[in-house]
């Protein structure tokens, strides 16, 4: 029989999930577990690449982690862990920057995005190897599919270069990893600004929804959402980005198909249709929302984390043995 594939991805520790990351990411997460061998990792050491408040940080690993067994990651079939626990994340990383070009890492939309025009001199330097971190996430455990929203199919190239590169250089070492990027919700659009992608770094919170907001935040987040103009409900990125964007989000969070949403509002308007969406969204969220307040104070979530910890260290262990011997570093004993 064939070796189930190894999956691997990894979201940053913020504390706050939106339905973006989820209809992105995370969905494909809960769904590639019974058919993968998964890896899923809060990625602690790429938030520092920003300022971060210790004991806000602390707390949002754990509401992180509390929220992906919330959403249904298993610790039975997947292995959840937190990159700063397994220190051969940071040791792949540098060898892999030395392998990296900063030409290719200043090309990094995200890393144009995150430092701006003309700050560099006082950006720090983990924003700029952010992708190279990553890349040593994922060929640390030789993984073959990472899942993830469109926004990091340009990250997903490189630890793909860099991984080729590598090969050439040393022999086979790593997988070529493929990038799991679904057709709907791979880039859910901002609530304000359909043309955008909903980001929780958005200046408004009407901007997202989280997983965790409210009933009452929902509604009224949904009800002043941007639409296009006319008054129809038809799925068409090009002339009604709005609209398309709230039809994905409801075609996702009830499983109907889009084409049967269009035709149940046919003639509705707007008002009837955000309506609706709103209490979809609520009845979507309440589940999640229960089991995570479970999930955050019970202490089997610790114990997840550190045998989650300690199996993806065995493999790490293993692969960075590899990558050592392959480039000559080390000592090793003739015998
Ligand atoms: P944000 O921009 O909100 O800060 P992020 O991409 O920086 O999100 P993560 O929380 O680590 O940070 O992302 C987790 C996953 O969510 C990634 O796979 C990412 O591609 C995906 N994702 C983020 N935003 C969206 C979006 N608007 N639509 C679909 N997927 C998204
Ligand atoms: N950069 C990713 C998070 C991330 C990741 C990874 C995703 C860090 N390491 C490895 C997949 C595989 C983001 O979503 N911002």
């Amino acid at each position: 029989m064939e070796r189930m594939k190894r999956v691997f991805s990894g979201i940053q520790p913020s504390g706050l999930v939106h339905l973006g990351n989820y209809l992105g990411a995370l969905r494909q997460w809960v769904l590639l577990q019974d058919q993968h061998e998964c890896l899923y990792c809060i990625v602690d050491l790429h938030a520092i690449t920003i300022p971060q408040k210790p004991k806000d940080l602390e707390l949002q690993i754990r509401q992180t982690a509390a929220l992906c067994l919330a959403i249904g990651i298993n610790p039975e079939r997947s292995i959840l862990f937190v990159q700063s626990d397994v220190s051969e994340h940071g040791e792949l990383a540098w060898i892999l920057s030395c392998h990296a070009y900063m030409g290719e890492l200043r090309r990094m939309t995200q890393f144009k995005d995150k430092s701006g025009s003309n700050q560099e001199e006082s950006i720090g330097a983990g924003l700029f190897n952010y992708p190279v971190l990553m890349a040593a996430d994922i060929l640390l455990y030789n993984a073959q599919a990472v899942p993830v929203g469109e926004d990091q199919r340009q990250h997903l190239e490189l630890s793909r270069d860099l991984s080729r590169r590598f090969n050439n250089l040393y022999g086979d070492v790593f997988y070529v990893p493929e990038p799991i990027i679904v057709k709907a919700g791979s880039r859910v659009m901002g609530l304000d600004d359909p043309l955008k992608k909903m980001s929780k770094s958005a200046s408004s919170q009407y901007n997202y929804i989280t997983l965790m907001d409210t009933p009452d935040q929902i509604r009224a987040k949904i009800k002043v959402a941007v639409t296009d103009s006319g008054r129809e409900i038809r799925y068409d990125e090009g002339q009604k980005p709005a609209i398309s964007n709230l039809l994905t989000i409801f075609s996702l969070v009830t499983n109907r198909q889009i084409a049967a949403l269009e035709r149940d509002y046919e003639g509705k308007g707007y008002g009837v249709f955000k309506k609706d969406l709103g209490e979809a969204v609520c009845e979507f969220v309440r589940p999640i929302q229960k089991e995570y307040a479970k999930r955050l104070d019970d202490p089997a979530l610790d114990s997840i984390l550190s045998q989650g910890a300690s199996k993806a260290s065995d493999l790490a262990r293993r692969q960075i043995k590899i990558v050592k011997q392959a480039l000559g570093l080390g000592f090793s004993p003739v015998h």
